[in-house]
Formats: structure tokens, C-alpha cells, sequence
């Protein structure tokens, strides 16, 4: 492969220097600006970042071997990262937007069988290649909108059969996709319909049975429960995510979405990687979350769409818990794949300021998937993971909401998408 020379990015946005732990407090806004940037990719790693007159000088010998993107008047950021998602699945419920709009709510929804239930019924019903192909169109829509890792939960298979199928087709989209897709076991997604009078013996089952198989065939890497009233209660999430540990599954919680119900509390006695949704938790349950590194993944497209008010990201950065964002691209409470429209909620719905919400969605969004090492900022060593936007500062990409600026996207030191299309 020729080595990649991006050249004289108006802003290359860098977020350099924080690949051990993630960015807290005031260092959110450090994003490590390079004016009239430009990057050398060699081996789809980086090579070197600088301006272009460093790096043209010193690469001089070689720029006629390399093949030249010229971002003249760009700006240019690491491959967005998406921590959160439920991208895998079959079907639609679009009419449950109708039901909402005329007062129904969304767990309301579910508990007549709808919402999560839906989405299982029509995932057990589709054959492994047509959730190959209805989920591989969302992730070429990630792509298109600057994303080059995103996280995918199970969760709408809830048997030990179906959610190895819907992790199998995360896998093989890992695989064969341009997009990383690190993977996430959420059999405590919902309790099903066969085991609604016995959610304890579905605890079972998920413990004994699916966490056990997940781990022998290596198909995830984070362990997830939905820790709700009405869903999984702290004590079963508990028992969830401990034997999860066992098998070497790392947690996360869905927690404190629709009420107080301790899963922030939960998260730091767990060692949670992340805590996500967060918008009813308590003072206290932030502030242990902050002590243990425990990483708030916050989802102010949800809230947008189910009419809620968005979780307090301002209070939660004050109190020193690094905060990620993230899509949480699923068929009911969030139909998006766009990060920088999640960016524009993040500081109009959450008070976060333009420079926090873009660490969140690449370095931190990194670290809440256990990849800080690895992609979420440009500097040498880390995969050759960037995006071009048609705009000349991060601001204008967070400004116009609802447009889409990817220009180019590179993933591991390839051109995968040109002038906003696709071409892997
Ligand atoms: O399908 O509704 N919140 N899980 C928890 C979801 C939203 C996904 C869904
Ligand atoms: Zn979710």
C-alpha cells in the first residue's frame, strides 16, 4: 500500500496526548489544534502529524510515492467513534412514533408488547444473512457520517440461539466492513414474553446458559443490562454483570434512564467501564462514578426523541466523571446514525461547550469501548482513522445541525468514502 499524505487540513484536530485515560474537567476542551495540519500514513498506522511545512520537509524525498488528499480549507478529525448502539436488527417501528405522539409512552409501549419486544420478534424471525444485510446498510450509513468504530449490543435475540446470531452477524460485519464493530452481550436487554412470569429463571438462563457460550465462542467483549423499574432490577443486574466478569465479559449499565433507580451507584461498585444514559441519576451515584473512572455515556438523541428532558452533562463534567456521546442507534428510542448531530443536542440540550462534545464522541467515546490506546486521536502509532469535513473549523460541523459535511473517510489508512460516498 502507498503511504497516504493528507495535506494542509485548515484544522487538524488532533486530541493528542490523552490515549491512557480519558479527558476530564477542563482538559475536554483541549482538542490539540493543528493549523494547516497534515498527516503521513504509512501501514494504515500513522506516522507522523504536524504542520505541512514540517511534514512536507520532512518527508520530502518520498511525496512523489504517495498518494495525496489535499484538505485545503477541511477539517479534519480522528474516525468518529460510536460507544453505544443497537444497530443490529430486523424490522421498524415507525408506529410507534404515532402512539407516542398521541401520548403513549415508551415504556408503556413496551409493556404491551411492543418497543423492545417488537424488534425481538421480527430479529428471531430474520435468517442470520438478511440481518447481515438490513444491519450492514446502517453501518454504511455510519460511515457516510464520519464513524469508523461504533459498539453494537445484542439484545433483541433474548435466547441463547438468537443472541449468538445477532452477536454472529456483529462479527461478520467486523469482519468484512470497513467499520470496526466491537461487540457488547445484552441478553438482559428485556425480559421476553416466554419468561414474564419468571424473570429470575431468565437471570438464570443468561447467566448459566448465554454468558458462558458468548465467552467460549468470543463473540463480545462488554457484558450490558437495561436496569430499569420494570426491567432488570439492581440486585439481578448485579448478579448479571458479576458473573459476566467471570467469563471475562467487561460491564456496562443502562442506568438511571427513566427514574433514580441506583444504576450509577451500581456502575462504580462494579467497575463499570461506562455508565450510560444517566439522566435521572443521583448526586452521589455521579460523584462515585467520577472516583472510579467510570465513564458517563451520555445520549441526548434519546431524549430528543422520546420528548424527555437530556441527561445534565454540564453537572456531570463538573463533578469530574469523564462523558462520552453517543447515538444509541436503535429502531425505537433513537433512529440515527449522525454524531455530529448527537454533538449539536450535547450542547444545546446538556450545556456541554462544542470542544467537550467532540472529545466525546473520539477520544472518550474511545475509552468507553476500551480503545483509547488505540484510535480517538491523531498521533503516531494509532490507526489511520480520520475524517475529512467539508467545513473549515469544528465548529461550523457542530453548528449545522441535521447536515452531513463527511467529505472523506479514511479507516486504517484506506480511502473508504470520496466526495461523501461510499468506495470501499
Ligand atoms: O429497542 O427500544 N432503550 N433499549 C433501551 C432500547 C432503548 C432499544 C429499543
Ligand atoms: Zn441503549
Amino acid at each position: 500500500m502507498r503511504p497516504l499524505f493528507i495535506r494542509n487540513a485548515n484544522q487538524l484536530v488532533t486530541l493528542a496526548g490523552s490515549s491512557t485515560a480519558p479527558l476530564v474537567k477542563e482538559k475536554m476542551n483541549e482538542l490539540s489544534i493543528i493549523e494547516n495540519g497534515s498527516v503521513w500514513v504509512e501501514g494504515g498506522k500513522i506516522a507522523a502529524v504536524g504542520t505541512d511545512e514540517e511534514l512536507s520537509r520532512r518527508f520530502q524525498e518520498r511525496i512523489a510515492e504517495a498518494e495525496i488528499i489535499d484538505a485545503t480549507g477541511k477539517t479534519v478529525t480522528p474516525g468518529l467513534v460510536d460507544p453505544h448502539t443497537h444497530f443490529v436488527y430486523a424490522g421498524s417501528r415507525e408506529s410507534e412514533f404515532a402512539m407516542r405522539l398521541s401520548g403513549a409512552t415508551y415504556m408503556e409501549i413496551m409493556n404491551a408488547g411492543g418497543g423492545i419486544h417488537a424488534t425481538t420478534k421480527a430479529t428471531r424471525e430474520a435468517s442470520e444473512e438478511r440481518l447481515y444485510e438490513e444491519s450492514k446498510r446502517r453501518l454504511d450509513q455510519f460511515l457516510l457520517h464520519g464513524v469508523t468504530t461504533v459498539e453494537a449490543k445484542s439484545g433483541y435475540g433474548l435466547s441463547l440461539e438468537h443472541e449468538v446470531k445477532q452477536l454472529t452477524v456483529a462479527k461478520k460485519l467486523d469482519e468484512n466492513h470497513p467499520v470496526d464493530v466491537v461487540r457488547t452481550f445484552m441478553g438482559a436487554h428485556a425480559v421476553p414474553a416466554e419468561w414474564k412470569d419468571n424473570p429470575d429463571g431468565f437471570v438464570r438462563v443468561i447467566v448459566e446458559e448465554m454468558i458462558p457460550k458468548v465467552s467460549e465462542l468470543g463473540l463480545a467483549e462488554f457484558n450490558d443490562v437495561f436496569c430499569e423499574r420494570g426491567v432488570f432490577t439492581p440486585e439481578q443486574a448485579r448478579t448479571i454483570l458479576e458473573a459476566g466478569k467471570a467469563y471475562g465479559l467487561m460491564p456496562k449499565i443502562h442506568a438511571d434512564e427513566i427514574e433514580p433507580y441506583g444504576g450509577a451507584e451500581l456502575a462504580a461498585e462494579v467497575g463499570a467501564v461506562s455508565a450510560d444514559h444517566l439522566l435521572r441519576a443521583s448526586d452521589e451515584g455521579i460523584r462515585r462514578m467520577a472516583e472510579k473512572g467510570v465513564i458517563a455515556v451520555l445520549l441526548p438523541g434519546t431524549a430528543f426523541f422520546l420528548m424527555t428532558k437530556a441527561a445534565n452533562a454540564r453537572k456531570i463534567i463538573d463533578a469530574g466523571a469523564a462523558v462520552a456521546l453517543s447515538t444509541d442507534c436503535n429502531p425505537g428510542s433513537s433512529p440515527t446514525v449522525s454524531l455530529p448531530l448527537i454533538m449539536n443536542l450535547g450542547c444545546l440540550q446538556m450545556g456541554m461547550t462544542p470542544a467537550e462534545a467532540l472529545a466525546a464522541v473520539t477520544i472518550n467515546a474511545a475509552h468507553a469501548i476500551n480503545r483509547g490506546r488505540e484510535i480517538g486521536s491523531i498521533e503516531a502509532e494509532k490507526k489511520a482513522d480520520l475524517v475529512l469535513f467539508d467545513v473549515p473549523n469544528y465548529m461550523q460541523l457542530i453548528y449545522h445541525y441535521g447536515m452531513n459535511h463527511t467529505d472523506t473517510v479514511i479507516k486504517n489508512g484506506r480511502v473508504v468514502v470520496k466526495s461523501g460516498r461510499l468506495c470501499y
